[in-house]
């Protein structure tokens, strides 16, 4: 499609009076935005048409990733860049007398996640399109997405995340492609003509309603689809007898126990709750989801012994685990397919990703709430079961320990990662050193049986989003100094290495980061009323708040750092500005004293002049993908300290490192092949490897109160949490100190310090050499293009979904 600035400047006008009987001068900012997002998406529209004809001519296999979340984040923006014309937009709409940049401001984020699972998800979307291959999204279209976060007094306050208030531009209600899901009731086995028919009555009957967001590919016409689907009731959902007698809660109880399905996302990615509630939205989006895949396959006239030609599921985390018996169930149940037959096309169709090792957030369901809730699809997960098991016995012949380990049912439970593994033709893991320890340990027992099916997949990111829409002013200097075809094939960022030691090259590199220093201290200044100096390293930790992830460390140095400056206040440092953004699940409790905690420690030190201002530390709340373009593109160190072996990947260490940061960091998740490729020379690394944490969780050897005992800084460190120096009250903290101390700090923070310290101050020393950081920054960013989801989903393509480019002309 042709468009110049002065079509789209004609077609907006127009696009403001059909909507809103309005002009330019007349329209409210808010308006501004709807109409032109709307004229983006009818551009848009065009092209999906296209796209969906393309692949149902073709018949082109189809891959769908189902996800219980997206954080997709704004998209008019991206969807500006990927249609190419982000430029004549903000040209074109400059000579109307709007400002483009307070006009994306208007958008709100699409928060449908808690963190990196989800916004990987979303990375993929862009990519798949960008890539010319036919991937689709299937979620649910939460009516409030993860919480909004306030800092009140220093805590965590949650706010509800009412993104759909004022509409949402970009979705199209699909009512003709609704469906209906199925819960509770009675199932009965009968045989007619010889056949065994499943007979389900008395269930309740929810209608899923499909809400579709298209995604742009980049400067290529593909327009694929994200699916969302909403729960609402069938029919009756206004009860006019409740209502005529006064009872109007009881008028639409109906229609809100239906719809809670779909009204919130779970804001939790740590332990895994066994709520009711969650097993029906899982349920809900991959029934729904399956149901109109095969609706729409069967109109193409193949037979479903075929699916597997056509179709790829991608199961992310065992969330959408169920559907490997959905799919069982409805070719068995409704297509009256043969079981091994059936079995046969779904393990073929279906590939599931592992995202953690963490025990605590493996799935399991209570069987009670299972047969309960889907007594159809629990009868087909037991035969799926049996089967399995007795391929066990066979394997081992006759190791009972096996089958116990390896049953999908076991111990009142049906674990779904088995589910997972054993309905799918390939499992993955996230990282290198991720998927070695699913391999060893975690699911060792199942590599054993299917060594065939597991294979690693490195998580990325997009370099469209993560680079040239957060970081425009290196954008374009990287395409001053080597052109644009990295913008295509962002490998050949690897170009910038032979410059990185041209000096005058690394004074460019250095002044794109400080203007956005500059921008971003500007934005703190009005936001929070904290000044900030842009000459100090702007030393950032951004990402969910988890023990795990070991913000706390980070908190013990900076205080250990304020006690020597006390001590010594002409300590030759460079100034840091320590920034923290986290969100912590409403129900962690020491996650939400570890947010207070750091609320606390920024208070005194922020207002300690004895410092001389050479520490300052910033709390940015409500981190999300809109906060995190802001705040990645200022970093000069990233904070990548979990406890080894306990972060699968890690995405945020990737868009720090392609915006030219320096990676302080354990040997875990991706951090391992960050360093693999920059070289040692070019990343900090610091503390236990995951060999060593093994090591100690089998054999013990660890004690924290001998270092609190031996180590005067430790010593230092924690009493003052509980001793009252702090302006909070005394027993404030006490729950930290108890973890670490008497439950004998299972992250190993206490463990790490010293090495943690010692890195510290080799950045400290590097940062003092410019020219020498900038070429680390620069061989930073030259080195990234490995991790852009391209490369990721290139080979999910090859080796997973076995599916191939389909170029829209
Ligand atoms: C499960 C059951 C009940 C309620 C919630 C959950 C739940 C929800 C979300 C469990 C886990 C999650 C999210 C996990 C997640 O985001 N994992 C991260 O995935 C990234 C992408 O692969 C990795 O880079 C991170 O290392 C990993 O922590």
């Amino acid at each position: 499609m042709f468009l110049n600035k002065e079509m789209l400047k004609n077609d907006f006008k127009r696009k403001l009076i059909v909507m809103f009987s309005e002009d330019i001068q007349e329209a409210s900012p808010i308006h501004q935005y709807v109409a032109f997002s709307s004229l983006i998406k009818d551009y848009l529209s065009e092209n999906q048409m296209k796209t969906n004809k393309k692949y149902a001519k073709d018949k082109v296999k189809q891959v769908y990733y189902f996800s219980m979340e997206f954080l997709i984040g704004k998209l008019l923006e991206n969807n500006l860049i990927n249609m190419n014309i982000r430029k004549i937009a903000e040209d074109g709409l400059k000579e109307l007398g709007i400002d483009f940049n307070k006009l994306l401001q208007i958008e709100v984020d699409a928060g449908l996640g808690n963190g990196g699972l989800g916004r990987l998800a979303a990375c993929f979307l862009d990519s798949m399109a960008s890539l010319s291959l036919a991937g689709h999204g299937n979620g649910i279209r939460y009516k409030y997405g993860l919480f909004e976060q306030k800092i009140v007094e220093g805590y965590q306050v949650e706010v509800p995340d009412s993104w759909l208030r004022d509409g949402y531009v970009w979705e199209t209600r699909k009512i003709d492609k609704s469906v209906l899901v199925k819960f509770g009731g009675d199932v009965s086995l009968i045989q007619e003509n010889g056949k065994l028919k499943v007979i389900h009555k008395n269930y309740e009957p929810i209608l899923a309603v499909p809400y579709d967001i298209p995604i742009a590919g980049f400067n290529n016409n593909t327009v694929n689809n994200l699916r969302l689907w909403s729960a609402e009731a069938v029919e009756k959902d206004f009860d006019f007898t409740s209502f005529s007698n006064g009872d109007y809660l009881k008028a639409v109880e109906y229609k809100y126990s239906v719809e809670a399905i779909s009204q919130v996302l779970y804001p939790d990615d740590s332990n895994e709750k066994g709520k009711m509630l969650r097993l029906k939205q899982e349920y809900f989006f991959v029934s729904a989801g399956i149901q109109s895949i095969i609706r729409r396959y069967l109109k193409m006239g193949i037979t479903l012994e075929n699916l597997d030609k056509y179709v790829a599921i991608h199961i992310n985390d065992t969330h959408p685990s169920i559907a490997v018996a959905e799919i069982m169930r409805v070719l068995v149940d409704e297509y009256e397919m043969e079981w091994k037959d059936a079995w046969k096309v779904t393990v073929n169709v279906c590939a599931y990703t592992n995202h953690t090792i963490m025990a605590e957030a493996l799935e399991k369901w209570p069987i009670g709430m299972f047969k309960k809730l889907l007594p159809r699809i629990y009868m087909i997960i037991e035969e799926i079961n049996r089967r399995f098991c007795i391929e066990i016995f066979e394997k081992y012949s006759g190791k009972w320990d096996k089958v116990n380990k390896m049953s999908i049912i076991q111990d009142g439970s049906v674990r779904m990662a088995h589910l997972a593994i054993v309905g799918s033709h390939s499992t993955n893991g996230v990282a290198k050193l991720h998927t070695k320890i699913l391999k060893e340990k975690e699911l060792n027992d199942f590599n054993g049986m299917y060594p065939e099916r597991f294979n690693n997949k490195t998580n990325g990111i997009t370099h469209r989003r993560w680079l040239m829409l957060a970081n425009p002013k290196l954008c374009k200097l990287i395409c001053d100094s080597i052109g644009e075809e990295w913008i295509y094939n962002p490998i050949k960022l690897k170009e910038l290495e032979k410059y990185s030691k041209n000096s005058a090259l690394q004074e460019k590199f250095y002044k794109v980061k400080r203007d956005n220093k500059i921008e971003f201290s500007n934005y703190v200044k009005e936001n929070y009323d904290i000044k900030i100096d842009p000459d100090s390293i702007y030393d950032i930790q951004a990402k969910r708040l988890h023990e795990y992830k070991r913000q706390l460390l980070n908190v013990f140095n900076i205080i250990n750092l304020y006690n020597e400056l006390l001590e010594n206040p002409n300590l030759d440092i460079t100034p840091r500005t320590f920034i923290f953004s986290a969100k912590a699940s409403p129900g962690y409790h020491i996650a939400k004293k570890i947010i207070k905690f750091i609320n606390t420690v920024a208070d005194k030190i922020n207002n300690d002049s004895r410092i001389l201002g050479k520490i300052k530390i910033i709390f940015m709340e409500n981190y999300s993908v809109s906060l995190a373009e802001k705040i990645i593109p200022c970093a000069n160190v990233s904070e990548q300290i979990s406890t080894a072996s306990k972060e699968a990947s890690g995405t945020g260490n990737m868009k720090f490192m392609m915006n030219g940061a320096i990676t302080l960091a354990t040997l875990d998740g991706a951090n391992v092949e960050i360093r693999e490729v920059v070289g040692d020379d070019n990343i900090v690394i610091f503390g236990l490897s995951s060999e060593q944490v093994f090591n100690y969780y089998k054999n013990g050897g660890y004690f924290a109160k001998e270092i609190f005992n031996n180590d005067k800084r430790i010593n230092k460190i924690l009493s003052g949490m509980i001793d009252g120096s702090l302006n909070a009250p005394k027993a404030e903290f006490y729950d930290i100190y108890d973890k670490l101390l008497d439950y004998n700090d299972e992250y190993f923070i206490l463990k790490d310090f010293d090495s943690y310290v010692k890195a510290q101050d080799r950045i400290d020393k590097l940062y003092k050499n410019k020219s020498i950081w900038q070429q680390m920054s620069i061989i930073n960013i030259a080195n990234s293009g490995v991790f852009s989801s391209d490369n990721t989903v290139k080979e999910y393509a090859k080796d997973i979904w076995n599916i191939k480019k389909a170029e829209i002309i």
